[in-house]
């Protein structure tokens, strides 16, 4: 049976983690068709929460001395870190098969454990407890001020990080399957570890290797008990992230452009040369396009793709002839879908129609290719296999 840990932080939550426990234990875990367990993470709590975990984990284990709630001391200040050492003592001592973030304070109810581990089950790599999906809810009792500080800052997060299809990226109340996901994540080098942003981090790469993520209702809760750690610092570091993590992913595609305006002034200016200089036509139009092929693939190989930089004379050579193989493509593109626009429009929309094609067809292709067949950042399995058939 799989094993499901829930890592659950805690730090003065006297008040909460006692029935925490119960709950979990007599009423949640019974329904759940996985192994369950329970791992607090104190953060040397001063009002007994510490013992409070220890004396149940002694109450609960089972007869044959099978125990379902651990406790470990957080060696490093600060939210992030509590769940990372409760995530590598989860995976390397308690052997779990998936991880679960949750709070102590009832903000995510207990019984949302069991839909999470449900689609789990089902084949997820990764859940989301979602508070803006149907069936998912923030406090009915908070002001409206909260709500829309909670709705647009997600928002904001979204558009930073062009991730439109999951709906709440802020959630602290989520399911990862260990084998393809956790374990392919550096933990320790998670941004932010001190504060409560880690979680965009954390969110942002888990979604990078989960293949199956879903999203399951939740109906977030009021704190009842104790006060929050929350503050405007940290959701300003959270903000400050996600614009960190949003530049980060987008940044080769940055270059790309760069490179490619760079190319489209290099094609200028010596259109520009040659016409001065008086050269014939078909010089004065086909050299410029090859200069602009040659800057492109250099300033994309020391730049753009400099990770992937490609060295050594032969193999310069040979990667600038596809290179060229590829450019050769762009220019069928934009000629196929530059005569199905005379044949729709007329010859007088060629103008407008020129700026549509370059960026949603010549650009995309480029990219593409650049990235699957040139410098090879993308891994496609299949054109792995017909570059080694043609070899
Ligand atoms: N171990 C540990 N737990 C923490 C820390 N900060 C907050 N927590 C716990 O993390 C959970 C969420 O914190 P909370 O203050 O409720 O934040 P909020 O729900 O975002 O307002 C609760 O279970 C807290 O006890 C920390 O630095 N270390
Ligand atoms: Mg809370």
């Amino acid at each position: 049976m799989d094993k499901v840990i829930i890592v659950m932080p805690a730090w003065n939550e006297a008040e909460n983690i006692r029935e925490m426990i119960k709950v979990l234990i007599n009423d949640e875990f019974p329904k759940i068709e996985a192994n369950m367990e329970l791992l607090v993470v104190d953060n040397h709590s001063t009002d007994g929460t510490k013992e409070i975990v220890e004396e149940a984990s002694k109450k609960y284990t089972s007869s044959t001395g099978h125990k379902n709630i651990y406790l470990i001391e957080q060696d490093k200040p600060g939210l992030g870190w509590a769940y990372v050492r409760g995530f590598q003592y989860a995976v390397s001592k308690l052997n779990a098969n998936a991880v679960m973030e949750m709070d102590a304070d009832f903000q995510h109810p207990p019984r949302f454990v069991k839909p999470m581990v449900d689609a789990y089950l089902k084949g997820a790599d990764y859940c989301i407890g979602s508070r803006y999906i149907k069936g998912g809810s923030v406090p009915k009792e908070w002001a409206e001020s909260r709500k829309a500080v909670s709705f647009f800052g997600n928002l904001f997060i979204r558009l930073v990080l062009l991730n439109f299809k999951i709906h709440d990226l802020t959630t602290g109340f989520r399911l990862t399957r260990v084998k393809g996901v956790l374990d392919k994540i550096d933990l320790e080098k998670l941004h932010d570890l001190d504060r409560f942003s880690y979680k965009v981090d954390l969110l942002y790469q888990s979604l990078k290797n989960s293949k199956k993520t879903v999203e399951v209702p939740l109906e977030f809760a009021s704190r009842t008990k104790e006060k929050s750690k929350f503050n405007w610092k940290e959701m300003i570091s959270t903000f400050k992230l996600a614009i960190i993590l949003g530049i980060k992913d987008k940044q080769r595609f940055i270059k790309f452009g760069t490179v490619g305006f760079i190319g489209y002034l290099v094609n200028a200016i010596f259109l520009r040369i040659l016409t001065v200089l008086g050269s014939p036509s078909i010089i004065a139009w086909s050299v410029p396009v090859e200069l602009s092929i040659v800057s492109n693939f250099i300033l994309n190989n020391i730049w753009t793709f400099k990770e992937k930089k490609i060295e050594g004379t032969k193999a310069v050579i040979s990667k600038f002839l596809q290179f060229n193989g590829t450019s050769l493509g762009a220019l069928v593109i934009q000629t196929v879908a530059g005569i199905i626009g005379d044949v729709l429009f007329g010859v007088g929309y060629r103008q407008i129609l020129l700026p549509f094609i370059i960026v949603f067809l010549v650009l995309p292709y480029n990219y593409f290719m650049y990235n699957a067949i040139i410098w090879k950042t993308w891994k496609f399995p299949a054109i792995a296999w017909i570059q080694k058939l043609l070899g």
